[in-house]
């Protein structure tokens, strides 16, 4: 632009010192803004979820949040390019490369910085602007998960204010001098700054006292087993087919699917922790953490799913649950005549409704859980007890932070998520995944093992099939069934050839009922319809 500097009174003519730093050192100064900004960011969260001031430190680092939409936002082609190239460290690839686009962003953020100031600040307030709302849509973020990052944005703005911009009190005008001596400092302090936090963020504990009392009830649930334990039948042969490209069997707990409304994951301590059976009982009963240790436990494996999870979803997992036997408990609490509903409730106010028939049922084995994969809970799925009830959708049974079961009436009472549209029974529908291909895959030509998961949680899966371009439905190898509560696995091997071509699979029920085609939404009450991949052969 030619227009005199007169009619622009930018801050660099008021200075009236063009002599700027180096491009190379303002993108290393760029980058060390940045990286201070997020260290700073980091550290934040993990203070914060020290104190439970954030859901948890994961929910409430920028870093995390990012990536998480970063993920979700990377088109198809170049998830499957990843997948191709670097197989199960997909996630990795891409997660580098979101590190290599913000090293460009904070590199492009601090060359812009040395002419136009604003536009470099205002360039990275965008990112951080971006962060937050990567950050507040994740399920289960809550307002406070986005504090770290703004504070952090806070501070990047005033750090690349001080050492970049060419204003009044800047350090970068003079290449000589105290000046010169100041932007250096500022540079590396950064620079320090970025490492000190980063390197903090990681050490910091997450919850003080509330992990204390993880710790030990961790020892206290190791021991759990001898007589009073009903164990679960040992797996049999055949549980599990080898089809690589099949989830396995038992989902670990850091794979599992969490989904809550805790704005921060509740951290309760075990030793304070209380269970009151409240309402319609002759009986109210008052259950410490001991109390539950010390009664008769039972083992086994229930496949827990969401309501929300659409068809091909991920919002389902199987694992392994100690505890105690509901039914066990609300015998002895001894419900009166008339109740027809157990509105449970957590330390963070959810209420969850179930039927009160299905929990009583002594062969449904509906757990109050304290182990998960023989493993104390983790806090983000209910430590120190929860609920898992076979068959029933998670919404309406598998309350986590569990603190109390009131004996209600549907007809007094309505539960959190009923109020909002969702059937009040929640019974599990007949479903069925492909998991192998991933959609749009491209396969050479020849032997290809589609497999897959299909479940019906306390109904029992007894078919699976394949169908390929609305051809006939060919019978799939599936794995033996541990119980009826688990979902089964399936395989089966197709002489792809080349040319396009639609997969689809269904599953049938034990009872021979063919899962529905109809395409059903998750709400009210569960999605329906065939799974299906689109696939290239070469
Ligand atoms: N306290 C509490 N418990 C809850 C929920 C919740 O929001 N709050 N969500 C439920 C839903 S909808 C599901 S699907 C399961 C998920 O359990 P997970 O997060 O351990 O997989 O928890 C259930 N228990
Ligand atoms: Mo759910």
């Amino acid at each position: 632009m030619t227009i005199p500097t007169q009619a622009q009174p930018t801050a660099e003519a008021a200075s009236g010192a063009p002599s700027r730093i180096g491009r190379i050192a303002a993108a290393l100064v760029g980058l060390a803004v940045v990286a201070a900004a997020v260290g700073l960011a980091e550290l934040v969260a993990a203070i914060g979820s020290y104190f439970n001031a954030v859901t948890s430190a994961t929910s409430a680092s920028p870093l995390n949040g990012l990536g998480a939409t970063f993920i979700q936002f990377t088109p198809e082609w170049l998830k499957q390019f990843a997948i191709a190239q670097f197989g199960t460290n997909d996630k990795v690839a891409l997660r580098v490369g979101m590190g290599i686009t913000l090293i460009i962003l904070a590199a492009v953020i601090g060359v812009i910085a040395r002419s136009k100031p604003l536009i470099a600040q205002a360039l990275f307030v965008v990112l951080g602007v971006v962060t937050v709302i990567a950050i507040l849509t994740r399920t289960g973020a809550g307002p406070a998960d986005a504090i770290p990052t703004i504070l952090g944005i806070a501070a990047g703005v005033v750090l690349l204010r001080k050492v970049l911009s060419p204003d009044k009190d800047a350090t970068v005008a003079a290449d000589t001098g105290p000046n010169r001596r100041r932007f250096v400092q500022l540079a590396t302090g950064s620079a320090g700054l970025a490492v000190a936090s980063g390197v903090l963020s990681r050490v910091i504990p997450t919850s003080a006292a509330a992990e204390a009392s993880r710790k030990s009830a961790a020892a206290e649930t190791a021991s759990i087993g001898g007589a009073s334990l009903d164990k679960m039948k040992a797996l049999p042969a055949g549980y599990q087919l080898d089809n690589a490209g099949v989830v396995s069997f038992v989902t670990p707990n850091t794979d599992f699917y969490r989904i809550d409304t805790a704005i921060t994951v509740p951290r309760l301590d075990a030793n304070t922790w209380e269970l009151k059976i409240t309402g319609m009982v002759e009986n109210p009963i008052t259950i410490t953490y001991k109390d539950l240790l010390d009664r008769p436990l039972i083992e086994r494996m229930i496949t827990l799913t969401c309501v929300s999870n659409e068809i091909g979803g991920e919002l389902v997992g199987n694992a392994k649950w100690q505890g105690a036997r509901l039914a066990d408990i609300l015998a002895e609490a001894k419900p009166m005549a008339g109740a027809d509903m157990v509105m449970s409730r957590s330390s963070d106010g959810m209420e969850i409704g179930s039927p009160l028939a299905v929990l009583l049922e002594k062969d449904r084995d509906a757990i109050l859980a304290v182990t998960m994969n023989d493993e104390v809970l983790p806090f983000e799925h209910g430590f120190p007890v929860r609920m898992v009830v076979p068959g029933l959708y998670g919404y309406v049974s598998a309350t986590k932070w569990v603190v109390e079961l009131e004996v209600t009436k549907y007809s007094d009472q309505k539960a959190y998520w009923t109020n909002r549209g969702w059937g009040e029974m929640g019974p599990i529908k007949t479903a069925n995944r492909i998991d192998t291909p991933k959609s749009f895959q491209k396969l050479p030509a020849g032997k290809f093992a589609i497999g897959g998961i299909a479940w019906h949680q306390h109904l029992g899966i007894s078919k699976v099939e394949v169908q390929i371009d609305g051809g006939e439905w060919m019978e799939a190898k599936i794995s033996t069934e541990v119980t009826i509560d688990t979902w089964r696995q399936w395989s089966y091997v197709w002489d792809a050839t080349p040319g396009q071509h639609t997969i689809k699979s269904r599953a049938t029920d034990s009872k021979g009922e063919v899962q529905t085609e109809s395409v059903a939404g998750v709400l009210p009450d569960g999605a329906t319809g065939y799974d299906s991949r689109f696939v290239t052969v070469t």
